[in-house]
């Protein structure tokens, strides 16, 4: 979609190996009606021309345990977007591949998300089914994270509880993770060291306190009508 870089590879050199490895992925290109218009590099979709951002297809996982705590996780030193900000279990995109593609019952979305809780957690594919993930909407944000990179996504909110999951945090993804209540994050906010990443505070301020108190009653917020701006 876009050819606007000639610097990549100067602006790699700064960016850790294998963060840098990632950013060859092709991350799927929307418009705003959540429409796919084509594909580009993961770098190509976080990197800021003329304070823009690339719109692209992204999810964010929110895994609770059966009493009801949410899995939190720090994000490493070396993301190459808000690097040691503390957000929900697990973010990332489905690739611009036909089974992460696949728009029905967001499926893609689905099975990207299951492949990335790998990934980051260590959480084995087979110890979850696409069926367990609750999609509950969209939510589309832009935040810039520096000079250089930034995010602008159409979000798909994916809600998961499950009771004795084996986790294995990956530490090139993940610096620390903490099982916490609603009123533990509330503690957490404006503690020194304590930071929060952009789309976390956005649904924490929003939507997440009452989705998280109807965790056994999540059908009425399914809504895939509206993209929720925030
Ligand atoms: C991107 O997350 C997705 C959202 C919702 C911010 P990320 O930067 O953690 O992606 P990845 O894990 O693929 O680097
Ligand atoms: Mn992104």
């Amino acid at each position: 979609v876009s050819k606007l870089q000639p610097d990549t590879d100067a602006l790699d050199e700064s960016v850790d190996p294998i963060q840098r490895q990632l950013l060859a992925e092709q991350c799927i290109v929307l418009n705003d009606h959540d429409k796919v218009i084509g594909h580009d590099t993961k770098r190509n979709c976080h990197r800021i021309v003329n304070g823009d951002v690339l719109l692209h297809r992204a999810f964010s996982v929110f895994l609770f345990n059966g009493k009801g705590e949410l899995l939190l996780q720090q994000r490493s030193k070396t993301k190459i977007t808000f690097p040691l900000m503390w957000t929900n279990t697990c973010c990332s995109h489905p690739l611009y591949e036909t089974s992460e593609l696949e728009e029905k019952d967001a499926l893609g979305v689905r099975r990207a998300a299951r492949r990335r809780l790998e990934i980051e957690l260590g959480i084995s594919q087979d110890s979850i089914s696409l069926n367990d993930f609750n999609y509950l909407t969209r939510i589309q944000y832009k935040a810039l994270s520096n000079s250089i990179w930034g995010e602008h996504e159409i979000d798909y909110i994916l809600f998961l509880q499950k009771d004795d999951i084996e986790i294995n945090p990956n530490p090139d993804e993940i610096q620390d993770i903490r099982w916490v209540t609603l009123d533990n994050v509330k503690e957490m906010i404006g503690k020194e060291n304590v930071s929060l990443t952009p789309w976390f505070e956005l649904i924490l301020n929003s939507r997440l306190p009452v989705w998280w108190k109807n965790l056994s009653n999540l059908k009425q917020f399914q809504d895939h009508g509206k993209i929720h701006r925030m």
